[in-house]
């Protein structure tokens, strides 16, 4: 047997294993919810058919874990590139179609089983940490791909979220919806003038994506922001009063996409006979008024706008979140404790949102409400990266390729984040037109 390389303090090769099985059981437990009819079914014409994210999963570990870090000669060099990428096409035409490329479940599960084994044995026992090569020093490789795989349990899960309700099979355990009643009155908090550091120092945390690198530091004049996300009662006033009729209201490219697609109201909402309802994962509900509301960043935009206000910028959602009265800034909205379920609706603890304002124990230093879980936030900061930015070794193309000035920055966490990724340097990234995923907003002035 081979003798486990050893690895510096600090990083426990037993508990990067068990993240990973705990990773693969979890992904394992979505598939199994899809129907097999559903199975090469694509949900959101934009992204790949779920067939695809099955091999995506272990393809991608073996592609940087094995192959780029370690130097193996892979599994299966077809399935390699077959399911090495498939995210956030420019439109609908640059998918490609053709179903028939996918091979059937059988033969995916049993590379997945194959890379499984591949992977664990190399955490177990190789060098996975080189400080040598720089897709291996500080274990790089492998938190990207313990990383990769539980920010693809959200993409998973908004995927999911749009299959018809007889293509997917609801797990026993799926708690009763918390829907309140109403939301909290709106109220708006002043943040006093003061510095955000957004980002992080190579070192400082154990891993981080390569567009929270080098720490980057704002100083921020003061502003008002909303205590609470805008709820779905708020929001239902904007749509009453016409909202989505307004080009004024609206971007040029928010417009755009409200007018091609016909947009008229939250991709959440749904309208039967004359009642709102809520597209839940597992169910219909009557529209919950207490809810944040889900949208696009178009749509945040437009509402913000309507309200003689805008959106945060990430520098001020950093301020609201993470800033203090004494200058010093916080890990977390909460203080410097570990995120745990008290604390916000985020690692997977429901599968919809719950009223605005039911975490006290979330609140930031000012008194400003789920800023971390319960639906990301939306900013008003196109993403870049940071002034000394470098795509990182292990994964070059995962923030540069999306540094073209059409994506925006979002934070926080929604339902389906995973609390290895409840941090406050991690960036999230999207189309404004893209309103598929778990995201809410609030405004500020
Ligand atoms: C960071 C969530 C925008 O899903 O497009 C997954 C994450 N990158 N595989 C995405 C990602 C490569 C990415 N987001
Ligand atoms: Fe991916």
């Amino acid at each position: 047997m081979a003798l486990a390389v050893a690895l510096p303090a600090g990083l426990d090769r037993s508990t990067l294993a068990a993240w990973y099985r705990r990773n693969r059981e979890r992904s394992r437990a979505l598939f199994d919810t899809v129907l097999p009819g559903a199975y090469a079914a694509r949900p959101i014409p934009l992204r790949n058919p779920i067939c695809f994210y099955e091999g995506h999963l272990p393809a991608f570990a073996v592609n940087t874990l094995l192959k780029r870090g370690l130097g193996d000669a892979g599994i299966d060099a077809a399935y390699e590139t077959l399911f090495e990428r498939g995210i956030d096409p420019e439109d609908e035409n640059a998918v490609g179609t053709g179903a028939a490329r996918w091979p059937p479940r059988a033969e995916i599960r049993a590379y997945a089983d194959a890379a499984d084994r591949e992977i664990l044995a190399a955490l177990g026992q190789r060098a996975i940490d080189d400080a040598g090569n720089p897709v291996l020093a500080g274990g790089l490789a492998a938190f990207t791909v313990l990383e990769h795989e539980a920010m693809h349990q959200e993409t998973l899960r908004y995927i999911w979220h749009r299959l018809p309700y007889d293509q997917k099979r609801r797990p026993p355990d799926v708690p009763a919806p918390w829907t309140g009643i109403e939301p909290p009155l709106p109220r708006t908090l002043r943040i006093p003038a003061g510095r955000a550091t957004l980002g992080v120092d190579p070192g400082e945390i154990p891993f981080a994506w390569d567009n929270e690198l080098p720490a980057h530091r704002v100083d921020v004049k003061a502003f008002w922001i909303d205590r609470d996300s805008v709820s779905n009662r708020d929001y239902m006033e904007f749509v009453e009063a016409g909202g989505y009729r307004e080009e004024g209201l609206w971007d040029p490219e928010g417009w755009q996409w409200r007018s091609e697609h016909d947009v008229r109201h939250p991709l959440f909402w749904e309208l039967h006979r004359g009642a709102w309802f809520w597209r839940g994962m597992w169910e219909l509900l009557p529209l919950p008024m207490a809810w944040p509301v889900y949208v696009s960043h178009a749509e945040a935009s437009a509402y913000a706008r309507w309200k003689g206000r805008r959106l945060p910028t990430e520098a001020e959602y950093h301020r609201a979140a993470f800033g203090t009265a004494s200058g010093k800034e916080r890990r977390h909205p909460w203080g410097d404790a570990p995120p745990d379920a008290t604390r916000g609706n985020f690692d997977f603890s429901r599968w919809d949102p719950v009223p605005v304002g039911s975490f006290p124990r979330g609140d930031s230093a000012w008194g400003v409400r789920d800023l971390v879980g319960n639906g990301w936030e939306w900013t008003s900061t196109v993403f870049a990266g940071f002034a000394g930015f470098r795509p990182m070794p292990s994964y070059p193309e995962y923030s540069a390729d999306f540094f073209d000035g059409k994506h925006y920055v979002m934070k926080g966490a929604s339902p389906a984040t995973a609390r290895e990724l409840v941090r406050r340097s991690l960036r999230n990234w999207f189309r404004p037109g893209y309103p598929y995923v778990y995201a809410k907003f609030r405004t500020a002035a």
